[in-house]
């Protein structure tokens, strides 16, 4: 079985056509996952493409050696599969080596000081910010940690800080940084500033006064789905381009970048090759959170508890199809604007069409993962506006109550895989009151105003109790919506 690698490239499969070798990494990428592989790799492979040699990558793993160790055998390269109608394979060669932060901290912090690091980029999910209801919480024991001390950071913050000071006393110390959220969060760019000041205010007054002089802090709004990697893909790239891969990534075709310009440094031509400019990101970032990743989540916790695996799965069933456009059209779109050049009904039928995609496998626990951090950016800030607008937001009573009976279900089937997860196993469930405003409470709901209004509260629990005792089909039958 021959592995895929520089000397074993696979016949008849579209690859690299220029010179790795003549390759330097400008981009320091950290969160070197499936999505960042599929998604910003791709982009940067395309500025390669033409000539652009500097926008090459090192990836950094936060936490696990899993992805170095199944990418450095193969010289970094990796199968991109794109799954649409037809399949198309592209080997990949943007990344040129990872680095994994906790075996390695310094050498992460010296490439953040290296001044050929233009542009550093964070694809670290949402639990990667230390967030509480959306905002950057200093009282989280890592971030008090290294508050304390920065000689072993531990967040995306600590690691940028320590560098950050570290390149200011270099002694060509003008280079000037981007640094980038690539992120499914909101003014993900401000929250890295604002947890990164918050670590220089303390650690060095010269650090902080040049990061205010020479580095900007900017956000994107992402696009592409791109399910976990599983035996069944790697078999398909071996199969169909003879060569083995030890982690392969499958996507969408549909893929976006609206990027926020506002670079320090140079800022690469992402726009050459399809990405977008933008000077207010926030519109692109509220579109996807609000309609994109808000029926994704509501799909998901639906979809699980009528036993589906997948997403296209779910979305095939007419209850939960007319359940989520109904969701996005009553609760969502005449509230959420879209971007000047968007039709808010337009991207609704977008949207369910490439989650109707049934050559993407993507898994309803994929999306369920880490539901307790991301239902506070899809969901909660567009039920207070609705609250505040005296605008229906009745469909997101039932996925409330739908989340909640998600998560005690998936807890009991072991299948619960949130940060939160330690919190929820120590609630008692046999009161649903409890048990429901618990849940919530633990996603941080307290901070929002839906939690305190007992009208809606009573309605989310009496939908979770409808769920509870008929299953979500028939509650889906019942649901009578305003
Ligand atoms: C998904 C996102 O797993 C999830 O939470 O909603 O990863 C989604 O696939 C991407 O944001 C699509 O761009």
């Amino acid at each position: 079985m021959t592995q895929l690698s520089a000397d074993n490239l696979p016949e008849r499969v579209r690859s690299f056509g220029y010179d790795r070798d003549r390759v330097t990494a400008a981009i320091l990428h950290f969160g070197i996952g499936n999505f960042h592989r599929a998604h910003q790799a791709v982009y940067c492979e395309d500025l390669l493409e033409q000539g652009e040699t500097q926008w090459g990558i090192t990836g950094v793993s936060m936490r696990s050696p899993s992805m170095r160790d199944a990418l450095k055998p193969q010289d970094y390269l990796y199968t991109l599969a794109t799954l649409g109608e037809q399949t198309e394979y592209r080997i990949i060669g943007a990344i040129k080596e990872v680095i994994v932060a906790p075996e390695d901290p310094q050498a992460v912090i010296a490439l953040v000081a290296k001044p050929t690091t233009q542009l550093i980029t964070t694809t670290i999910t949402e639990k990667g910010y230390c967030l509480n209801s959306a905002k950057v919480d200093f009282e989280h024991p890592n971030l008090r940690g290294e508050l304390a001390s920065l000689e072993n950071p531990k967040t995306i913050y600590g690691f940028l800080a320590r560098g950050i000071i570290q390149r200011c006393q270099n002694e060509n110390s003008q280079s000037k940084l981007t640094i980038l959220c690539c992120d499914n969060i909101s003014a993900g760019g401000e929250l890295l500033k604002a947890g990164v000041e918050h670590l220089l205010q303390r650690h060095s007054a010269q650090g902080l006064a040049w990061s205010r002089e020479n580095v900007c802090f900017a956000s994107s709004m992402v696009d592409r789905v791109c399910p976990a990697s599983d035996d069944d893909l790697r078999a398909m790239v071996y199969r169909d381009t003879e060569r083995h891969d030890v982690w392969p990534v499958s996507a969408e075709p549909f893929t976006q970048w609206i990027i926020e310009s506002k670079f320090a440094g140079e800022r690469p031509a992402l726009d050459q090759v399809g990405a977008v400019f933008v000077d207010d990101i926030a519109p692109f970032e509220q579109m996807k959170l609000r309609y994109l990743n808000a029926s994704h989540s509501i799909i998901a916790a639906l979809g699980y508890l009528s036993g589906d695996a997948f997403v296209h799965q779910s979305i095939a069933r007419q209850e939960l199809l007319n359940f989520t456009q109904e969701a996005l059209k009553k609760n969502v779109l005449p509230i959420a604007a879209v971007p000047n050049d968007y039709d808010g009904a337009t991207y609704i039928g977008d949207v369910i069409a490439r989650f109707q995609n049934g050559n993407l496998p993507y898994a309803n626990l994929q999306v369920g993962t880490d539901s307790s951090q991301k239902i506070q950016q899809r969901w909660f800030p567009t039920i207070d506006q609705a609250i505040a607008q005296s605008a229906d937001c009745s469909y997101f009573e039932f996925c409330l109550g739908a989340w909640v009976i998600f998560v005690q279900t998936a807890l009991e089937n072991d299948d619960l895989n949130d940060p939160k997860r330690p919190m929820f196993e120590e609630v008692d469930t046999q009161d649903l009151d409890v048990m429901a405003k618990s849940y919530l409470k633990i996603a941080n709901a307290e901070e929002f105003v839906f939690y305190r209004q007992k009208n809606f509260m009573n309605s989310v629990i009496q939908h979770a109790r409808a769920i509870k005792a008929n299953g979500i089909s028939r509650a889906l039958e019942l649901f009578a919506p305003e």
